[in-house]
């Protein structure tokens, strides 16, 4: 028995000099754990909310109103109660909350607080947090790479927003070489056939080239693919996250130069589909339309469809997406339910339908290394960090490169997670 005896926040940067949440707790036998809250772009209208403090502070993203909450009623209601019970703690950070997204105290305050005990229970009893739950057989997470950058993570004219990379690997270690390999040479492919300024990147780290089509960048890939002595669609596979909420207005559909309603979209990912090895799409459609996802889920056979601001991390969201087969698979981001324990939530019931439940960074990052424990230690089969590269997507990345390395129980189950 060890109880919570302090929780303290400080205000620390995020990734894109956004200010963010990070918090300590300590418990009665000396034991600490910490959390970062990560922060997104593309967020989903029905996300838990994060807490800002307006004003002209840091252009209005301050979170001092965080840690004032964490102060005069987060630590009071925590104090004393078992830092191993995470269901107790993440349901008092809800009752102290009050609302039903975390308005109150902010989904910012909330997850940093419930990773941060997460942590600290692990080390009660020296563990890694991903043994947190007992030893045995755990998966490894097969890494989705996001080496082109469009939509709202990259100022250029790309409407799909991530262009992922998925290797065929035994392991994780060959995973990230094999993403390495094609992420450089894309950089050469890019910087020869674009030009220098094509090899800025986004917020994730993947380049951002002035393209302005699905598929430029998809050609690139290959390109890239082969030129690192690999093929695509037996080495790599892709992945796509069009982000569709960011260009739908008004029922439309506006990409690639084309206003399109579902219907037509569906035909131009079907097309797409069938000229490169895609095995995954996320947020085809809009965070409103149930009946595209559905449609999407009818037609593109063989894929992961993937629901993120469609299910915002929720599971009374994944089942009804289950019950009207809109989705066979489903992003988890503690910061979109803000709790440790609804993020368990939401992966326990996308693993009772079969679904593969894609544990995820935000585009604004920080150095926490949580979610690499969390995908191993509920053994998801899946998470993207972005590029790799840049500090904040590469320290997930390194994680797991060590617990690969020092746990040989850590089975890795590769491409194999995608097969529908
Ligand atoms: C997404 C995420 C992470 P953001 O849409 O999947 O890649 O982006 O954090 O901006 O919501
Ligand atoms: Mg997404």
């Amino acid at each position: 028995m060890s109880t919570i005896k302090s929780v303290v926040g400080h205000e620390v940067l995020d990734s894109r000099a956004n200010p963010t949440v990070y918090v300590e707790v300590k418990t009665s036998s000396g034991a600490t754990g910490y959390g970062y809250a990560p922060s997104g772009a593309s967020t989903g209208r029905r996300e838990a909310v994060e807490l800002r403090d307006g004003g002209p502070r840091f252009l209005g993203k301050g979170v001092t109103q965080c840690l004032k909450a964490l102060r005069e009623k987060v630590e009071p209601a925590l104090k004393g109660l078992e830092v191993s019970d995470q269901a107790l703690i993440d349901k008092t950070l809800r009752e102290i909350d009050g609302t039903a997204n975390f308005s109150s105290i902010g989904a910012n305050t909330s997850t940093a607080v419930s990773i941060a005990c997460f942590r600290a229970a692990a080390q009660e009893f020296n563990l890694p947090p991903y043994l947190k739950n007992g030893k045995g057989s755990h998966v490894l997470p097969t890494p989705m790479f996001n080496v082109l950058n469009g939509g709202k993570h990259a100022g250029n004219g790309l409407g799909i927003q991530e262009f992922m990379i998925v290797p065929a690997a035994q392991s994780f270690h060959e995973s990230i070489r094999i993403a390495v390999e094609v992420y450089l040479n894309l950089k050469e492919v890019l910087r020869e056939e674009v030009g220098v300024s094509a090899v800025n990147v986004g917020d994730e780290g993947g380049f951002a080239p002035p393209f302005t089509t699905t598929t430029q960048a998809l050609d690139s890939l290959v390109k890239a693919t082969r030129r690192a002595g690999y093929k695509e669609g037996v080495d790599v596979f892709f992945a796509l996250d069009p982000a569709a909420t960011s260009f739908y207005r008004n029922g439309k559909y506006t990409l690639d130069g084309k206003t399109m309603d579902s219907t037509k979209l569906l035909e131009h990912y079907l097309k797409i589909c069938t000229e490169y090895p895609i095995i995954s799409i996320e947020d085809p459609c809009s965070e409103d339309d149930w009946e595209g996802f559905v449609s999407a889920k009818r037609s593109l056979k063989g894929l992961r469809i993937v629901g993120d601001d469609l299910l915002v991390t929720r599971a009374e969201n994944i089942e009804k997406a289950f019950e009207i087969d809109a989705c066979n698979a489903a992003i988890i981001k503690i910061n979109q339910v803000g709790t440790v324990s609804m993020a368990v939530d939401a992966i326990n019931s996308a693993k009772s339908h079969g679904w593969l439940p894609i544990v995820s960074h935000r585009s604004g990052e920080t150095e926490d290394t949580f979610i690499s424990h969390f995908a191993t230690a509920y053994s998801t089969g899946a998470i993207k960090s972005g590029a790799p590269a840049r500090g904040e997507r590469t320290a997930k990345y390194n994680e797991l490169l060590k617990i690969e390395d020092s746990d040989p129980s850590c089975v890795f189950k590769g491409i194999s997670v995608f097969k529908v």
